[in-house]
């Protein structure tokens, strides 16, 4: 209850009487089932508005425990963010087995059909700090934990299934080209700028990764709508000890979107949390997003034949080579319940496997192995970080480990020490050959040197087959991403050196980009191996080729004014709801719109928030006199001519002429703007939606 302004005096709570002060402050006390405020040691706290003063304008005193501990704990809060990934979001759910896979891996986790296992995922992206925005032209990362019967197992993934380096001694150099120049610090979550491409154009072995994340994998819609990459070859070993190497791959139920580069700028500025916001709506309105787990299995004689080295991680192997065959689904249904102690404090490392998956000697693997482990002990400040509820495993755990910062459950028998002599309830776990990881036997030998294998050496053959595999359209959206990025680097002789390299990938990229900077196209680059030629396209690698089949999942925005059709957005939103389409109505104001049949209807958002790159499709619904009001508004205007410059699908409301013609599209009337005269034309117009894009508008667009 809260008690007026400016009256102190006795005041009476239950039993007890209490001197309040004058100051008119806000109390708010327990009872009526609000349990009482307490210390971090239980003392319940009795007000938490003043410090302890001695009299009322004088100084604080030292012995108040209540105020010394709350702001000591609030100045310890923050944790060091992650050296890289740092902004991520995370979220439970759970891992499905289809079938048993005992003949390849003896992992519990694929040892019986329909068998769940609790997962954790926690994706992000990897240049920008924690409080950068969503829509970072990056790399996302993919983490997945699984709590399996048999001990946790973190498969620490991407969404693009290669990498920049070979080594993983390059790493350091390779994050700090990318993040903020360490002189000026910035420019912040982007690779659009010098230092990025100085380092990247001379390193030939990054142009394939490059080629990658130029593409719009790299702008992906949506968490959902994304895949995920192992990247290493990994081993699965089954009980007789029998390996067979592995690339993992989750698959989205939901296809594969991303949306344009202009877009995303947009979209850093109208929502930069669009991604997290996006997983989080999507979790809890029920539309659990999903995956698949696929395999690509492969034995040591297609190690051999394959042109390139299973070892090295800028290359994938085609799926079209290998198919992915599919073993179970992630399904998340979960969020946090808070974000730090979750999202925050969630550990992933790469050396979590469980018997029967077992590494590579992938140079960068190894490396990882040693980083992830070194680096969660410097954020979460200590050895203890694996008893933290969202890192410790879900299956029964004994060590004899002891003590450190923060040790929450030392061993309690007698014996911290194997061998001991202690009887069974006093000395201790120990060890277990049968059950417990055994490494795969790899035979290995050689020289002790720096040096990299040979296939190594071939840096372009894959960088032109993931060109050749992609549709036209986006060959342009990587040309212009190229020349986006270049265009931020000062240096001419920087972006003269990434297009000499673009020339080994394919010379009408590496020309279109010269063009787009206005640079003499410069000598080819020289190559470490010839490029293989002969490598067929992959369809697999495409984002439009592997679309989504329905509209389920996507968000359309339907920019309404007073007096608007109701029939048609009564329409739209039965059919929306049918096919789990969200719909939200971008209205003048947010309190209320009164639709031509007297109808009242709420807004999402108001139009000067509610910005047309926040949705997969539009719908302009006003009336007449709503889109002449609209049509003053440049808001409004944006929200028209973003959707129609970013290839959207736009129901046309048939009074919406004087908005269109504001916005400068009405003369450019295209297919990808369907009329919506009536209530039956609403079918059609989310039919044709399912394509996404109506991407034969960009020709004009393009240079
Ligand atoms: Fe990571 N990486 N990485 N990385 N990585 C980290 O670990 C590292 C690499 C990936 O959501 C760090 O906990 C090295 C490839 C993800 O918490 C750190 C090398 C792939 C995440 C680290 C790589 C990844 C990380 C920083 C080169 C895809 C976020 C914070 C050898 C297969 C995990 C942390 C999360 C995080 C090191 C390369 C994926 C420093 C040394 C390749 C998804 O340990």
């Amino acid at each position: 209850m809260a008690k007026p302004a400016g009256t102190g005096g006795q005041v009476t709570y239950g039993e007890e009487k209490v001197l309040r002060g004058a100051g008119g402050e806000t109390h708010q006390v327990a009872g009526k089932g609000r349990p009482a405020l307490t210390t971090q040691q239980g003392t319940v706290v009795a007000d938490d508005q003043n410090t302890l003063r001695v009299g009322e304008r004088g100084p604080a005193a030292l012995e108040d425990f209540h105020f010394r501990e709350k702001i000591f704990h609030f100045d310890h809060e923050r944790i060091p963010e992650r050296v890289v990934h740092a902004r991520g979001f995370g979220a439970h759910g759970f891992f499905e087995n289809y079938e048993p896979l005992t003949d390849i891996t003896e992992a519990d986790v694929f040892a019986r059909a329909g068998e769940r296992t609790p997962a954790f995922v926690r994706f992000s992206t990897v240049a920008g700090n924690k409080g950068s925005s969503d829509l970072a032209r990056d790399v996302r990362g993919f983490a997945v934990k699984l709590y399996t019967k048999a001990g946790n197992w973190d498969l620490v993934g991407n969404n693009i299934p290669v990498f920049f380096i070979q080594d993983a001694i390059k790493f350091p150099d390779l994050i700090h080209a990318a993040k903020a120049g360490a002189d000026r610090g910035f420019p912040q979550a982007q690779t659009a700028h010098d230092n990025f491409w100085d380092f990247a154009s001379l390193m030939p072995e990054a142009t394939h990764m490059l080629m990658w994340i130029m593409s719009d994998r790299a702008i992906p819609r949506s968490f959902r709508f994304m895949e995920g990459f192992g990247v290493h070859t990994y081993r699965l070993v089954n009980a007789e000890g029998r390996s067979t190497y592995v690339k993992f791959h989750w698959k989205p139920k939901q296809g594969l979107q991303s949306v344009l580069w202009n877009e995303a700028l947009k979209i850093n500025g109208a929502d930069p949390d669009f991604h997290r916001r996006d997983l989080w709506d999507a979790i809890t309105s029920g539309a659990y997003p999903e995956w698949e787990l696929g395999l690509q299995l492969f034995d040591d004689d297609f190690a051999d034949r394959f042109p390139f080295d299973i070892l090295d991680a800028t290359k994938l192997i085609p799926e079209e080579e290998v198919p992915v065959r599919k073993v179970g689904r992630l399904v998340l249904d979960r969020v946090v319940d808070n974000f730090f102690a979750e999202t925050e404090q969630v550990a992933f490392c790469t050396q979590n496997v469980v018997p029967g998956i077992d590494f590579t000697n992938d140079p960068l693997l190894q490396g990882r192995n040693f980083s992830y482990l070194d680096t969660q002990v410097k954020r979460l400040g200590g050895p203890n970080f694996t008893y933290l509820p969202v890192n410790a495993p879900k299956c029964p755990f004994a060590t004899f480990q002891q003590d450190g910062h923060m040790a929450m459950l030392n061993p309690t028998s007698r014996a911290n020490y194997e061998p001991n002599s202690w009887g069974a309830d006093q000395g201790g776990p120990r060890e277990d050959p049968g059950r417990g990881f055994h490494s795969f036997a790899d035979e290995t030998g050689g020289p002790k040197r720096r040096v990299r294998p040979e296939l190594f050496a071939d840096h372009y053959s894959q960088s032109q087959q993931f060109y050749i595999s992609q549709t036209p359209v986006e060959q342009r959206h990587i040309g212009d991403a190229f020349t986006f990025e270049l265009s931020k680097c000062h240096r001419v002789d920087i972006r003269a050196r990434m297009v000499a390299g673009l020339r080994n990938v394919d010379e009408d990229l590496a020309a279109y980009v010269a063009d787009g900077l206005g640079l003499e196209l410069p000598k080819a680059a020289p190559v470490a191996r010839p490029p293989l030629t002969d490598l067929a396209p992959s369809a697999a690698l495409s984002i439009l080729k592997n679309g989504p089949s329905s509209l389920a999942g996507r968000k359309i925005g339907v920019l309404v004014t007073d007096g608007a059709n109701a029939a048609i957005l009564d329409a739209l939103l039965s059919a929306a709801k049918s096919e789990h389409v969200t719909i939200e109505l971008v209205a003048p104001v947010v309190g209320a719109v009164t639709l031509d049949d007297g109808s009242v209807r709420k807004g999402d958002q108001q139009v000067d928030g509610g910005s047309s790159v926040l949705y997969d499709a539009v719908v302009i619904l006003t009336s007449a006199a709503g889109a002449v009001e609209l049509a003053h508004k440049p808001p409004a205007r944006d929200f028209v001519s973003d959707a129609y410059a970013h290839a959207k699908f736009i129901g046309c409301g048939s009074e919406a002429t004087a908005l269109l013609e504001a916005a400068g599209v009405s003369a450019q009337m295209d297919a990808g703007m369907v009329p919506l005269s009536g209530p039956d034309a609403v079918p059609d117009f989310l039919d044709r939606c399912v394509e996404l894009r109506f991407w034969a508008r960009t020709e004009s667009f393009a240079r």
